[in-house]
């Protein structure tokens, strides 16, 4: 775990008790701070017992607890400021609002020699950090993953010196960190999502800019080049630094060499690649170093995974889709050969009333199953343009699926929403598609046999 002099005799409160909460409020146990800690959630408040115990902790709800004088209020990515009271508590306070990766900002001083590389975008922000942490182990540069990845960064124990900190950043972090400096600092692309954590699309660009805004003239910035709104802050940026300390990407140049790279197929895989590799470069990282990792890089889970290859149909789960935006590279990725082959689960929570990203691509759908809460409005836009089935869940979704798709074909789990209607999380989500489809085949094995 990390920990530091820096909050040693300090007085902090922790909303939330979660992943994020958690480590937070241990690092600053461990530091010799004063902890007030509080969660909704009764088991969450639990797990604290110990240091309730020996007066370390005290559990109170900093929202209706006295917090004046403190050195800051620490809440989770999860809590929505822009509606919760804390928000209001602590500006009455007079406390700054902080998170777990400014903790890690304020503690860094006293880590061994490192450097910090931070990746935010709306798409390909896992993908790009897990890469990028691959390339430079390939490299010999050791390196470590954290953030919204899952991995909370002050969990950990610090890194020996020489190492890279690759966090991946969204934008509820972003709003919550006020003094990271990261030696690069990544912008992959703005779609819109998350919504109802912002004052609009224009708030939510605003929250991906300041990642940048609080870096030194001296450090790097990379930048995808897929859209107005991430090119905007590019040229902001641009304009503040030296020359050649500011990078925008498009992977045209990589295009050719793309097929060398086994995990990282598809147009929005160019893109995070493009983007990694401008990273390490910046942390001085050679072409044949990199070209090397990229061939090695073996893909993440819920991310275009392939579940399962039966009879021919090939099953994909892509549960970490989670808005049209990312949906849509999942569906061009398998244009008709000669026929339209993918059968496309799609629903859940939705992040908005369309899917115009994915409709360039509805030629590519051979059937659509959908489910959940968006199951309704999804199959009303897709009725005019391919065959629809109200599954409404996921199991009965990939058994017609399955019913239906001819050798050749692909069925994929890719939702272009939210899981949080049926599932606890995408993860919990892409697991039940891939047992279910595990089930199904067995059972079919088992008639057939
Ligand atoms: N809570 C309260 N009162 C409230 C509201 C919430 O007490 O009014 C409590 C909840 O009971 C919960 C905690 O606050 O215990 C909120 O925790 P959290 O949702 O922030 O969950 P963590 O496990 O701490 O996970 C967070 C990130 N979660 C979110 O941003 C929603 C994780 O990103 C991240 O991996 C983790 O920190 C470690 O850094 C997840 C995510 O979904 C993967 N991110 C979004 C995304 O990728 O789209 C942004
Ligand atoms: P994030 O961490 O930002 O949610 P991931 O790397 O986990 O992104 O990828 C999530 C999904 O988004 C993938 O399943 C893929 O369909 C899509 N995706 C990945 N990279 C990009 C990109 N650069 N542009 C658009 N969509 C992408």
């Amino acid at each position: 775990m990390i920990v530091s002099p820096n909050f040693a005799g300090k007085r902090f409160a922790v909303l939330g008790l979660a992943r994020s909460g958690l480590t937070a409020a241990a690092t600053l146990v461990e530091s010799g701070a004063h902890v007030m800690a509080w969660d909704a959630r009764d088991e969450a408040r639990q797990q604290l017992a110990e240091w309730t115990e020996t007066g370390q902790v005290e559990l109170a709800d900093p929202v209706s607890g006295d917090i004046s004088g403190y050195d800051g209020l620490v809440v989770s990515p999860g809590i929505p400021l822009n509606r919760h009271p804390v928000t209001e508590a602590a500006e009455r306070a007079g406390v700054p609002v902080i998170g777990d990766i400014e903790l890690f900002a304020m503690a860094r001083a006293d880590l061994p020699a490192h450097r910090v590389v931070g990746i935010t975008g709306t798409n390909g922000k896992s993908t790009t950090t897990s890469l990028v942490c691959h390339l430079l182990e390939v490299a010999g540069v050791p390196a470590r993953a954290g953030g919204n990845i899952g991995v909370p960064v002050l969990g950990t124990d610090p890194m020996p010196a020489g190492g890279v900190y690759v966090l991946e950043l969204s934008s509820y972090q972003i709003d919550i960190t006020c003094s990271l400096d990261c030696d690069v600092a990544a912008l992959l692309n703005i779609t819109p999502d998350h919504l109802d954590r912002y004052d609009g699309f224009e708030a939510y660009a605003a929250s991906k800019a300041r990642l940048f805004a609080m870096q030194g003239r001296g450090s790097n910035a990379v930048f995808g080049m897929g859209d107005k709104e991430t090119r905007a802050i590019a040229h902001i940026e641009a304009a503040r630094r030296a020359p050649g300390l500011v990078r925008l990407v498009d992977g045209a140049d990589l295009l050719d060499m793309q097929k060398e790279w086994p995990s990282l197929q598809g147009p929005h895989n160019l893109q995070n690649a493009a983007v990694a590799i401008a990273i390490v470069e910046a942390l001085g990282v050679k072409k044949a170093q990199w070209r090397k990792g990229l061939r090695t890089f073996s893909g993440l889970p819920h991310r275009m995974e392939r579940v399962a290859v039966a009879n021919g149909v090939t099953y994909i789960n892509d549960s970490k889709a989670t808005n049209p935006a990312s949906t849509a590279p999942a569906i061009a990725a398998f244009p008709p050969d000669p026929e339209p082959r993918i059968h496309w689960i799609l629903g859940g929570l939705p992040k908005g009333d369309n899917l115009d990203e994915c409709a360039p691509f509805f030629g590519n759908i051979a059937a659509a199953y959908t489910i959940g809460d968006a199951g309704p409005l999804f199959a009303e836009i897709l009725s005019p343009h391919t065959e629809v089935h109200r599954s409404e869940m996921m199991a009965e979704a990939i058994r017609q699926a399955m019913a239906a798709a001819k050798p050749g074909d692909v069925v994929m789990l890719s939702p272009a929403c939210a899981s949080f209607d049926q599932f606890r999380d995408y993860e919990a989500r892409g697991q039940a598609f891939r047992q279910i489809v595990e089930a199904l085949l067995s059972d079919a094995g088992g008639e057939q046999g």
